[in-house]
């Protein structure tokens, strides 16, 4: 099985602009693809949500360029361990990883994240191309030309998509041995069902012999996870918060921000924590011409973030068919690094 074309969506949902960045060499090193979805997909995802009895909204809406912001301040926060605790343990093992892993032409990384982790990896791994995906195409942008400008050997061929959906890749067709990199426990951000389907989505994009390196957030204290998303200064709040903003411009919409309030808890039977916007009184509120009502202390749930045992994680894997080959953890246990290999 090679390549993209297991996920290729049809031509009337691709909407593929292809271009050089004219100008300065290291953006000439950049293609762009946008797979991004169309806004009609956006409302009848965010409509749907609104109308279910426990109301919910898309974690990926998260991510506009605010919010991708945001989240960049997340990872640097005291509380919010996964980014630091995965960092130190790609730079402890980094040698080790790129043994196992070998060199190879292409790097796939989906929701390109901090961009310390990934010039960690590019520096072991040296791969001619490397293909970020992420549903934010100016933060992609951003961190394209960041990395272009830091690693002149390297090619860099961009994909605005969303992966929570089948998603397109620009691969060549006769690349072969390709290496994914999933890190930050985005895995975490699917239901369990979700991430299957998703784990199995990738393994078709790899092809036979493919290999994942997946960062996964582990189960521990509820204080400790508490904490990591009910942060101190705020921050988490503003990133939960900020979706609504980005849903009154996208969708035109007129939702309050000051009538919703951030609220997140550890949900121990699920080992999940749970971010949802709280409604601080009863109201109404307009999204792309339809009325929402809203009674005081009704939620919208935002955002599940699954915590897995190591076992856990290695029978979800196992089940799409991927061989877990390494497994690297930090002192504490906090986070967890594997490289699956696809059997
Ligand atoms: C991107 N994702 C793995 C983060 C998480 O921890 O689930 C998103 C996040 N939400 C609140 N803080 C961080």
């Amino acid at each position: 099985m090679t390549t993209a074309a297991a996920t290729r969506r049809t031509p009337k949902d691709t909407r593929e602009s292809e271009h050089r960045d004219s100008g300065a060499s290291p953006s000439e090193r950049i293609r762009f693809h946008d797979y991004h979805p169309t806004p009609s997909d956006v409302r009848a995802e965010v409509l749907t949500g609104l109308s279910q009895t426990q109301k919910r909204l898309p974690p990926k809406l998260f991510y506009d360029r605010r919010g991708s912001q945001l989240f960049d301040a997340i990872t640097e926060l005291p509380e919010y361990y996964p980014t630091r605790t995965e960092i130190e343990i790609l730079r402890a093992h980094g040698t080790e990883i790129a043994d196992l892993l070998g060199r190879h032409r292409v790097l796939i990384e989906l929701g390109s994240g901090s961009s310390l982790k990934i010039q960690t990896l590019l520096a072991a791994l040296q791969p001619e191309v490397y293909v970020p995906v992420d549903i934010s195409r100016d933060h992609l942008l951003d961190s394209a030309r960041t990395l272009a400008g830091r690693f002149p050997w390297l090619r860099i061929r961009a994909a605005c998509a969303d992966y929570s959906v089948p998603f397109e890749l620009p691969l060549d067709p006769d690349w072969s041995h390709l290496t994914a990199f999933f890190p930050g426990s985005s895995i975490g951000n699917f239901d369990p069902d979700e991430a299957l389907r998703f784990l199995l989505r990738v393994g078709k994009v790899l092809g036979s012999g493919g290999r994942l390196l997946i960062g996964v957030d582990l189960r521990k204290d509820p204080e400790t996870l508490n904490a990591a998303y009910n942060d101190a200064q705020g921050v988490t709040a503003d990133f939960n918060l900020n979706l609504l903003a980005h849903i009154n411009r996208e969708l035109d919409a007129d939702f309050d921000l000051d009538a919703f309030s951030h609220r997140a808890f550890f949900d121990a039977e699920h080992s999940r924590i749970e971010m949802h916007l709280v409604s601080r009184r009863d109201q109404e509120v307009h999204v792309a011409g339809s009325t929402f009502h809203f009674r005081q202390d009704e939620t919208i749930h935002t955002e599940s973030s699954y915590k897995y045992g190591l076992d856990d994680f290695h029978a979800l894997a196992r089940d799409a068919g991927f061989q877990p080959e390494r497994v690297w953890t930090d002192p504490h246990q906090l986070f967890s690094v594997h490289a699956l290999r696809l059997t």
